[in-house]
């Protein structure tokens, strides 16, 4: 024991050889959200707002975030006095739009896609924004203006017409400066201030002052995942989310060629997300040695941060898993389907072509998460809990929609009606086949 640094900060460590097809399972788990549970807690907050609007938001503020508004939005143009930001952040900020920006107009879906499905049947889909959109940015105990960007420039990239960014207000009843100028940035039509389930509830169904929006995104604690779930499933509220989001998560693959401090640093850039964040490394093959030496990185490397209370929780709740092979390791990896993924792999390049189910890969020694995280330009609202499955995370298409369209001539209605009046008659549905026939006999 290091008298200094007190008790050492360290994973637990299982060998994939040597566990039962349970245990396993057991390691893909995330710590279980109680969907149901909490849903039953969030429904008073969510239907108060529904119901008394403006007044339950602004007492759930004062209960919930200890801060008396007088109003709970603010509308552009915004007091540049309220967007001071030192200029080294403001470049940073900057860069990160641009290349976040970059990135997500690129995905833009603009052309459409016309199709002749049979001479004289044109077969057309195209997309356009969803107009309102309603953009969550978590407080708590970081700020998150990369929050802002990542859900804000898809959303103005996609030309939605009505942007709410909510976010809970610190003590003084204002929004940090940094979220202040991307919400400027962004174009955000309404800032909304507050937080948790209330602040989702006020966007589900609108209030005086904050309008209804169509779509809800953004990540959260346990409360606004409940209330977006919750909303969702209210056909009165008619409004839709991006994904349900647990805990962030990284898996971290290191083979012999990996940096021990490296690996270590990029463990602890998840692990200092909270005490519930989901760390994972994968170690291939690695001797004894090398897996000392990045335990003992680990403990260092912790010893020196900030959030070294957090570290402590979430560290000794993280594994290492012992795999032979990089095959093996993809294999648990793609099973587990992380948020994150990081390869420290001699071949990483290659073997991102063997990646099925993760959020965003991070490919290489010199690939932090952090760059994906604030300003590479990848988005990083990804899928948590193994959401990867079947989740995209949140990206340009999050904030438009398709429409199809068909125009037939009357040639090709000589081609396909008789196609369309059989089905109908093989359905029953007279008024059906008569839609197309009417229109054969006339001509
Ligand atoms: N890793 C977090 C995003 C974030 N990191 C924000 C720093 N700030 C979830 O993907
Ligand atoms: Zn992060």
């Amino acid at each position: 024991q290091n008298q200094i640094s007190g008790p050492k900060i360290r994973m637990r460590t299982v060998d994939l050889a040597e566990i039962t097809p349970e245990d396993r399972l057991q390691l893909m788990r995330r710590p279980v959200l109680k969907s149901d549970e909490m849903i039953s807690k969030v429904k008073p907050i969510v239907d108060d707002v529904r119901i008394r609007g403006d007044a339950a938001l602004l007492e759930l503020t004062a209960k919930f975030d200890k801060v008396q508004l007088k109003s709970t939005v603010i509308l552009p143009p915004f007091a540049s006095e309220t967007m001071e930001i030192g200029d080294e952040v403001r470049a940073a900020i900057d860069q990160a739009y641009s290349n976040i920006y970059k990135f997500h107009a690129a995905q833009l879906d603009k052309e459409p896609l016309v199709v002749e499905t049979m001479p004289g049947v044109v077969c057309t889909r195209f997309a356009r924004p969803i107009g309102r959109v309603g953009l969550y940015v978590p407080g708590g105990t970081a700020i998150l203006p990369s929050t802002a960007l990542m859900l804000g420039i898809p959303a103005q990239v996609a030309g939605c017409k009505e942007i709410v960014l909510a976010t809970p207000p610190r003590a003084d009843g204002s929004i940090s400066p940094e979220v202040m100028y991307v919400a400027h940035r962004v174009g955000a039509s309404t800032i909304l201030k507050a937080g948790g389930a209330q602040a989702v509830a006020a966007m589900a169904y609108g209030t005086t002052t904050v309008p209804k929006v169509d779509k809800i995104f953004g990540p959260g604690n346990q409360w606004v995942t409940a209330a977006k779930m919750l909303v969702q499933n209210d056909t009165d509220a008619l409004v839709s989310i991006d994904m349900p989001a647990g805990p962030s998560e990284v898996l971290v693959m290191a083979d012999y060629s990996a940096n021990p401090a490296f690996v270590a640093a990029d463990l602890l850039s998840q692990a200092e997300h909270g005490a519930d964040s989901q760390v994972v490394l994968v170690a291939i093959n690695l001797s004894a040695e090398k897996l000392v030496e990045i335990e003992r990185e680990v403990d260092v490397q912790a010893n020196a941060l900030t959030r070294v209370a957090i570290v402590r929780e979430s560290i000794p709740k993280s594994i290492i898993v012992k795999t032979y092979s990089t095959e093996e390791a993809i294999t648990f990896s793609n099973e587990y389907a992380p948020e994150h993924l990081i390869l420290h792999l001699e071949d990483a390049s290659e073997r991102v072509a063997e990646i099925e189910n993760a959020g965003s890969v991070f490919v290489g020694a010199f690939t932090p998460e952090s760059c994906g995280d604030y300003a590479s330009g990848t988005n990083h609202t990804l899928p948590t809990n193994g959401y990867a499955r079947q989740f995209s995370g949140v990206n340009t298409l999050s904030f438009q929609k398709h429409i199809t369209s068909q125009q037939i001539s009357s040639e090709g209605l000589k081609r396909l009606g008789p196609v369309v009046a059989t089905l109908a008659d093989c359905e029953g549905l007279d008024a059906h086949a008569n839609a197309v026939r009417i229109r054969l006999s006339a001509n």
